[in-house]
Parts: structure tokens; C-alpha cells; sequence
């Protein structure tokens, strides 16, 4: 237990192993960030996985700004590691204030500040498609976490940069749907491919006011049989008359012009 609030610069435990620069597993406690500061709930970390969070304030600042407060009450545990795999936890600083506690198990485990986290965006949208896995040093392709253009979420396509979690523009092409190769329309990277043109419900009538003639009512411009994939165009039904008419300006087979749409997706 610790009694008063400190502030750790650079602090190693059970430092057997110095693997930390490739490749990092996932996180478990997966705390929010918010700004430069992560206030901890009671968790612990996965052995053999590291948890990195990091912030910084422009795009790529040259520590890590990042502090993780644990506060009264809240114990933090750092779960056994391996030799060659140890179970780390990297934050630029740690305060731990009143009954708040941080625990590390005996064996392969490390606290380590000063590193900073890239995540891959290959196509520097701003999202990465593994967000969890940091690496420390910067590359092509790879953009600070907790940084000014980072964004949260899971890029579904870090191929194509109209993909990103919260996209609003619907698009008449596809993409390299990495994390559902299935659904390539889904551009705002939510699981669901929304189609944006329905199928056209109008039906032709015979009208019920008395004058006989027919129209077309209840009507929704559409595709009329089937629906196109993404990307993919067909023939879009659009009806200019829902209303009873003259058969001789709005019948069955003059109340309908018909185009070639492509069907878009988000
Ligand atoms: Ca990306
Ligand atoms: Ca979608």
C-alpha cells in the first residue's frame, strides 16, 4: 500500500527481458484515456501481455505524456510474466494516491516510462486497424497513439481512408474489409453494410375515388426487383406520380422513369 502520492519517472521490476520494441500483445485493463490522464479502476494486467498507453500533445511529442493516476481504493495488478514475454505496463508516469495500490507479482514483471506507442495507419486516416499493438519507435505507416490526429476505434479498412469508425459518407465503391472481409461496403466500419437504395414497394391501381383511373400509390423509387451489392448498378425505378390522375398522363407505364444508379453503402 502506498500512503502518498508519487510520481514514478522510470521505474523497472523484475526486468529479465528486453524484448519491448517489436511487437506488444493485447491490453486487459483497457482503461479510457482521457487527455493525458487515465484514472485506473481495479484491474489486472493479462501475464506475458503489456499495456501501453501514451499521450501526446501534438502529433508526435518527444516523451510520453501520459500519466496514470490510481486512486484511493483501487488496487492495479501486474499478473505474472515469462522470461522472454514479461508482463508490462508503460505510462509515461504513475500517481497513486491514499489506499490506492499497485502490485507486481514476483516473476517477469516491468513498469517502464520514456517509451513511447506507434500503432499501424497505413493509410493515415487517423484510426488504426490493431490499436492495441504499439510499437515504440516510429516508422512509415504508423502514427503516435493518444495523439493530436489519432482517433479511437478499429480502422476496418487501413487500406482505403474514407474507411474509419464514425464515417458518414456513403460510398458507390468497395474496400479491403480487414476485419470482415465480407462486408466491403461498410465504410463507417460499424459491422453492417447499410445499402443506401431500397427496393421501389409502388404499386399501379385503380383509384378509389371514383374516377377509375388508375396510378400509382404507396409508392417508394427504388430498385424494383432486387437490390444491387455495393458498387454494384441496376436499374432505379423513380415514380413522378403517386397521385390519381388522368390514365392519359400518369398510367401504369408512364408514372415511372427508369436510370442506372450505382448502389452506395455505408
Ligand atoms: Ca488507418
Ligand atoms: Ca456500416
Amino acid at each position: 500500500m502506498k500512503k502518498n502520492a508519487f510520481q514514478i519517472g522510470l521505474l523497472v521490476l523484475c526486468l529479465l527481458s528486453l524484448r519491448f520494441g517489436v511487437r506488444q500483445a493485447e491490453a486487459a485493463c483497457n482503461w479510457s484515456v482521457t487527455g493525458s490522464t487515465i484514472n485506473a479502476t481495479t484491474c489486472g494486467v493479462d501475464g506475458q501481455s503489456t499495456e501501453a498507453y501514451d499521450y501526446s500533445a501534438g502529433t508526435d511529442d518527444s516523451t510520453n505524456g501520459l500519466t496514470l493516476n490510481i486512486p484511493n481504493g483501487v488496487t492495479v495488478t501486474l499478473n505474472t510474466g515469462a522470461v522472454g514475454v514479461p508482463t508490462t505496463l508503460n505510462v509515461g508516469a504513475i500517481t497513486i494516491t491514499g489506499t490506492g495500490s499497485l502490485v507486481a507479482s514476483a516473476t517477469n514483471v516491468q513498469i517502464q516510462s520514456g517509451y513511447k506507442c506507434y500503432v499501424t495507419d497505413a493509410d493515415a486516416d487517423g484510426y488504426s486497424p490493431t490499436p492495441n499493438t504499439c510499437y515504440t519507435t516510429a516508422a512509415a505507416g504508423r502514427i503516435r497513439k493518444f495523439s493530436l490526429n489519432y482517433h479511437d476505434g478499429t480502422d476496418c479498412g487501413d487500406a482505403a481512408a474514407a474507411a474509419f469508425p464514425g464515417a458518414v459518407t456513403a460510398r458507390g465503391t468497395t474496400f479491403v474489409n480487414g476485419v470482415n472481409p465480407t462486408l466491403t461496403g461498410d465504410w463507417n466500419c460499424n459491422g453492417v453494410e447499410t445499402k443506401t437504395y431500397p427496393t421501389a414497394t409502388y404499386t399501379c391501381t385503380g383509384c378509389t375515388n371514383g374516377s377509375g383511373y388508375a396510378s400509382f400509390r404507396n409508392s417508394t423509387n427504388g430498385f424494383k426487383t432486387s437490390v444491387p451489392a455495393c458498387g454494384v448498378a441496376g436499374t432505379y425505378y423513380t415514380v413522378s406520380n403517386a397521385t390519381c390522375r388522368n390514365p392519359a398522363v400518369a398510367n401504369c407505364s408512364r408514372s415511372v422513369t427508369t436510370s442506372s444508379v450505382t448502389q452506395t453503402c455505408l
